[in-house]
């Protein structure tokens, strides 16, 4: 692969507007800030933190107008989360999908410090009848799509139960720093659980509404087709499925043939735990269970090995890794049509070469 490549070793999707990838082989327990995946639609909007604030309005009792220092006076707590684009791993689509081909590396681990949106909510009182909380980002343009509608912000919606669960926060620390502008300087939120498109970016205004929002970066993008009724519809997208991705041995990597290999990835599921990884060195006939390394962090990833007796013949391999969570939800072998190009969770096929 003939990719270009960042100072801090980032696979550059796109220059403008920023969209790096972080080379997925070299995991790590914590993803490092500089080596943590960007994902931006729009040009990164310069805010200061003395003129930031955040404004909450819609169906709550009293507006609110919070400064920056207003924000860092409130009780914050400090927890690993992940971030996954939902296109991740959208370079493994067949037929080749449109939109950034992400391959493995549109995710991440990182320490986030911040608020977390309840308390916010409850000073500015939810008025009974409010159903979603929408967050909208200063990052503004042009989308270039026909259905879109001229010159929009970015901006994604909770619904109000979401909202109010602990894991949603206000974060302007990252891994003990403030925010980097790439990710989002100097307030974001950080939605555990949920795909990358939830955590919007220099965040300013929050919204409750007493209808469900439905727009643009909901109703046509980061949507996928929901067959609850007669007929499918769009719905928008949510929570992160559970999955294993391979570090090591990464993709046409010569592997030294009739010597132990130690295999790593990483997995991760959505609300819930990762229960098993499970590791295939014959396309999936046979799987032998990996060990999960440390504690289950909730919405954070579990790092986990394998050792591989790696045989004698040399040749091409190909290997996969599936995982499970605690509620019994494993890998598709095939990618959902109807999952449009987001929640790529299937199960991947590395090719191993054994020399
Ligand atoms: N927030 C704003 N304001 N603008 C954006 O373009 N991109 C979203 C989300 N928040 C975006 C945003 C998407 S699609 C993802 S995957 C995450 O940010 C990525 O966060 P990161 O760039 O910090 O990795
Ligand atoms: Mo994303």
């Amino acid at each position: 692969m003939n990719e270009a490549v960042s100072r801090a070793g980032l696979i550059i999707r796109e220059k403008e507007p920023a969209n790096r990838e972080f080379p997925f082989p070299s995991l790590s327990p914590a993803t490092p800030t500089n080596a943590f995946f960007v994902r931006t639609h729009f040009p990164i909007p310069a805010i200061r933190a003395k003129d930031w604030t955040l404004t909450v309005d819609g169906e709550v009792e009293r507006e609110l107008r919070l400064t920056y220092d207003e924000l860092l006076g409130l009780p914050a707590t400090t927890s690993p989360v992940l971030l996954e684009c939902a296109g991740n791993g959208r370079a493994q689509l067949v037929p080749k999908a449109k939109g950034l081909l992400w391959d493995t590396g549109a995710v991440g681990t990182a320490e986030w410090t911040g608020v977390p949106l309840s308390a916010v909510l409850d000073r500015a009182g939810v008025k009974e009848g409010g159903v979603d909380v929408i967050l909208q980002g200063a990052d503004k343009g042009e989308v270039d799509d026909p259905r879109s509608p001229g010159v929009i912000h970015f901006e994604r919606s909770l619904p109000l139960a979401k909202a109010m669960r602990p894991e949603v926060l206000l974060a302007y620390k990252m891994n003990g720093k403030d925010l980097t502008p790439d990710h989002g300087f100097p307030v974001r939120a950080i939605v555990g659980g949920w795909y990358g498109m939830a955590s919007v970016k220099w965040l300013t205004h929050v919204t409750v509404t007493a209808t469900p929002f439905e727009e643009f970066w909901q109703s046509l993008e980061y949507a996928y087709w929901k067959r609850e009724r007669e007929r499918p519809t769009l719905a928008r997208v949510t929570e992160v499925q559970v999955k294993a991705q391979i570090a090591r041995p990464g993709l046409s990597e010569a592997v030294p043939a009739g010597k132990p290999y130690r295999v790593f990835g990483a997995a991760w599921g959505g609300g819930s735990d990762v229960a098993a990884v499970e590791f295939s060195t014959d396309a999936g006939k046979k799987w032998a269970e990996a060990r999960l390394l440390g504690e289950a962090v909730p919405f954070a990833w579990r790092l986990w090995e394998l050792p591989w007796d790696v045989p004698e013949a040399t040749g091409r391999y190909q290997v996969m890794a599936r995982a499970t969570d605690t509620e019994g939800r494993t890998q598709p072998e095939k990618h959902d049509a109807d999952r449009r190009t987001y929640m790529i969770n299937f199960v991947f096929t590395v090719e191993v070469e054994v020399v």
